[in-house]
């Protein structure tokens, strides 16, 4: 259902098409058997023009077609290639070979009348020369859209993807906290890696499933975990583009300070992402609990009840006792698998408490891709 972008083929460039579309119309022309000298020249020449131009446009056509249309893509897809290729270029490029499609198949059509009402074979080949010349010069213009789509499927190939219907939670904090850990302790089946193109950081995508409901979890290397006035302007659309699509921000802190960020630095950041996402609720979840010192005063009432409900099946939604640290904040820790499975539960009583009570309403602004 979802268009993903690891799945566009690959964009071939001004030469490239041109060679395709010339050498397989030679081929359509090698092809022609007439015992007629000048019907001959003629059914080769309206054979290349036709097939030349039926080459590129189909090329156009298809690509145009298997690109996304902006108009109805999800509001993230779109604040994302916005931010990372710009949707007006993107509309542009894509419009310019619709135009160049229809203008190369105006040409063939314009010369193969010439070809067709001419009895003369010199003037034939004339005709069929200077549709390989205009179509050479629309080819030219279209050069520059090529490399920008071609670059802009290298970009948009490494986004996450994310479907916008089933729930997200943003998961953030400062460097080193363990986003990623945690994601991946929380997931069902592989964990996917992707980039955002400013950051070089791997991003990951994890999923759950509970009640047949898929929860999807995004964590945010570089980009809701710096200093506002380092972030730049694309930066601040992805943000806006997480803000679309977050049903709940866990905030993770470090308080054992492993990850190297003070604690009070972490708390200014988690001030900044408030203000950043003001409209998405956010969890504050303290992580890396085994390293903390005492171990929290319920670590081994979690883990006994969290055991025994993985070996009953993991079934329904029991009250499993959130591990809290001595300042009652909840916390869990990722390698020691202690308090994961009362905060996915707890995920999924926020996530139910913030959506709207008809599974099948989406917000205002959201709509539904059919398969
Ligand atoms: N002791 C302990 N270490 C953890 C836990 N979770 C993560 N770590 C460690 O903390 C380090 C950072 O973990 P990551 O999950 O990569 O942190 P991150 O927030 O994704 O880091 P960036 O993506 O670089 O911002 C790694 O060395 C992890 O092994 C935990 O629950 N307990
Ligand atoms: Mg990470």
């Amino acid at each position: 259902m979802k268009v993903s972008w690891r799945t566009l083929g690959t964009v071939l460039l001004e030469d490239e098409v041109l060679d395709k579309a010339f050498s397989r119309a030679k081929k359509a022309a090698d092809r022609v058997d007439d015992p007629d000298r000048v019907f001959r020249v003629r059914k080769q020449m309206t054979r290349m023009v036709q097939t030349a131009a039926d080459i590129i446009a189909t090329e156009f056509q298809e690509l145009v077609a298997a690109w996304p249309s902006l108009d109805q893509s999800p509001l993230f897809d779109v604040a994302m290639i916005d931010a990372c290729v710009g949707c007006d270029e993107y509309r542009k490029n894509l419009a310019t070979l619709q135009w160049a499609s229809k203008q190369v198949l105006n040409i063939a059509s314009q010369n193969a009348k010439k070809i067709i009402r001419t009895g003369r074979t010199d003037l034939m080949h004339e005709a069929r020369r200077e549709a390989y010349g205009r179509i050479s010069s629309i080819m030219r213009q279209v050069g520059p859209s090529l490399i920008w789509l071609s670059e802009a499927r290298e970009t948009l190939k490494r986004l996450p993807k994310v479907d916008p219907v089933s729930p997200c939670i943003v998961v953030c904090g400062a460097p080193n906290v363990g986003k990623s850990a945690f994601i991946s302790a929380l997931s069902t089946g592989k964990m996917e890696v992707n980039h955002y193109p400013f950051t070089t950081k791997q991003i990951h995508v994890g999923h759950f499933t509970h009640r047949r409901l898929q929860y999807q979890m995004v964590d945010t290397p570089g980009l809701l975990d710096r200093p506002m006035e380092e972030r730049n302007h694309i930066e601040m659309q992805a943000i806006a583009a997480l803000e679309h699509i977050g049903s709940l921000v866990l905030f993770l802190v470090d308080e054992s300070e492993s990850c190297g960020t003070p604690y009070e630095e972490q708390m200014n950041l988690l001030e900044e992402v408030q203000t950043l996402l003001p409209d998405t609720e956010l969890m504050l979840v303290s992580s890396k609990a085994d390293l903390l010192q005492p171990l929290p005063p319920m670590w081994d009432e979690v883990k006994v009840s969290e055991e025994a409900w993985r070996d009953e099946g993991s079934e329904g939604e029991p009250e499993l006792p959130l591990l809290m640290d001595g300042e009652g904040r909840v916390c869990l820790s990722a390698t020691e698998n202690v308090g994961l499975d009362a905060m996915r539960l707890e995920i999924v009583r926020k996530v139910k408490a913030a959506r709207p009570n008809n599974p099948m309403e989406l917000p205002e602004g959201w709509y539904r891709q059919d398969v």
